[in-house]
């Protein structure tokens, strides 16, 4: 009995294999044949190639012309920025994100006057305080003031670099915004070495303070967000703050260069420290680094998550992610031609939003307009894009320029 049992549920298993077989060729049968031609909005029971099987996957699910995460850029130079500034000695970058107050935009950025060094100088030692080492050496936070985010009016200085032996006494630089209760921080790099001395821009994060976006700045002198420990990925350099308000807290996402020290090696990586405060005690994120690719941070509240570009360096540059629990960042769409340390327009960068409006102008800056890259000299521009869930017709996207 019991070896006839056996012989009965062997040839049980081979009918369901071999039916399975038939349903894999009767599928086969049924959808042998071209691809059709009304491409099917949903990912078809029929086998795939991969190509195919990637153009319906999360990655490609949805394909630039209806995918609100997708962009083209737009570029115009501003009036009001002494372009040739003589030889070029003057260098703007990295601006903040633009917020409006009192009537008008504002915007606050990395400036260096000094004489024009080439590039490719022996990194400055601290003791050589004449010779700038990098764009961003021994400057200035400064800003300026638009109605209409193309015609600009600088102001001045907002942050000078610090006394020493504070933090920032060599150069303060790549600054953001935070508006809080009503005051407004300006976090920004806060070097006490020159640049790129030893190889690597070693530098933590410092914080000033105003009533008003005009200021007076009152400088904490303190870092806000330290270096990582010994060993840690961002022990040596925390880059470019951008902080935001999520969940009635301050969201502080930043970037630093790490692993082999020497520039063409450089890792560059985003990191999110989180405070109840803006004045700390920031609590770096125990995901990071949260994001693998990119350079300068930007970010955006989009709907119920966070929109962030990720612009030149890594597997995923040139490349807009989205992370809906604001920390675990998929990609949304592959887009070209991407701002540089683009600081964005965010109407709801401070509202503790729950449906981020999205994006759809900003500043960013552009490195030797004049394409000689013996000259440092990095000028402001203005980008226009279409990261919006107030644009009515997304399929239009395509087609700006
Ligand atoms: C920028 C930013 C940081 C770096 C340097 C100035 O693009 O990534 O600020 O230190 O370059």
């Amino acid at each position: 009995m019991r070896k006839q049992n056996i012989v009965v549920l062997i040839l049980l298993l081979i009918s369901i294999v071999g039916c399975n077989n038939k349903k894999e060729v009767v599928l086969e049968k049924e959808q042998k044949g071209a691809f059709p031609y009304q491409m099917p909005e949903e990912k078809p029971n029929r086998p795939l190639s991969a190509a195919m099987k990637r153009n319906y996957d999360a990655y490609f699910g949805v394909r630039p012309e209806s995918n609100e995460l997708y962009t083209q850029f737009r570029y115009t130079k501003l009036k009001g920025f002494d372009y040739n500034d003589g030889d070029g000695t003057i260098s703007r970058r990295d601006p903040s994100k633009v917020i409006f107050a009192n009537g008008k935009y504002y915007v606050w950025y990395t400036h260096r006057e000094t004489s024009v060094a080439p590039i490719g100088i022996p990194r400055a030692s601290e003791s050589n305080d004449t010779i700038p080492s990098a764009d961003w050496d021994l400057s200035d936070i400064y800003f300026a003031t638009s109605k209409d985010g193309f015609t600009w009016e600088e102001q001045g200085v907002a942050v000078p670099r610090a006394e020493k032996p504070n933090p920032g006494h060599r150069s303060v630089t790549t600054t953001d915004i935070l508006e809080w209760k009503g005051k407004y921080y300006l976090y920004y790099q806060a070097f006490s070495e020159a640049p790129g001395k030893n190889g690597g821009d070693y530098c933590p994060v410092a914080v000033s303070y105003a009533n008003s976006p005009d200021g007076p700045w009152i400088a904490t002198n303190k870092v806000v967000i330290p270096n990582g420990e010994k060993g840690e990925w961002d022990q040596h350099s925390v880059h470019d703050p951008f902080p935001l308000v999520h969940n009635g807290k301050v969201y502080l996402y930043y970037k630093s260069d790490f692993g082999k020290s020497d520039t063409t090696k450089m890792v560059r990586m985003h990191g999110l420290a989180i405070a109840d405060n803006p004045l700390g005690p920031f609590k770096k994120h125990p995901l990071n680094p949260i994001m693998n690719s990119g350079h300068e941070t930007t970010l955006f509240p989009f709907k119920e998550g966070v929109g962030a570009f990720t612009i030149r360096d890594g597997n995923e540059s040139n490349t807009i992610q989205y992370a809906k629990d604001w920390v675990n960042f998929e990609i949304a769409s592959t887009v070209e031609m991407m701002p540089n340390a683009a600081g964005p327009f965010i109407k709801d960068a401070f509202t503790n939003t729950k449906n981020g409006r999205g994006i759809t102008w900003g500043l960013s800056h552009f490195a030797r307009p004049h394409g000689d890259w013996k000259r440092n000299h990095v000028i402001l521009l203005r980008f226009d894009c279409d990261l919006s869930q107030d644009i009515d017709d997304q399929s239009m996207k395509r087609h700006h320029v």
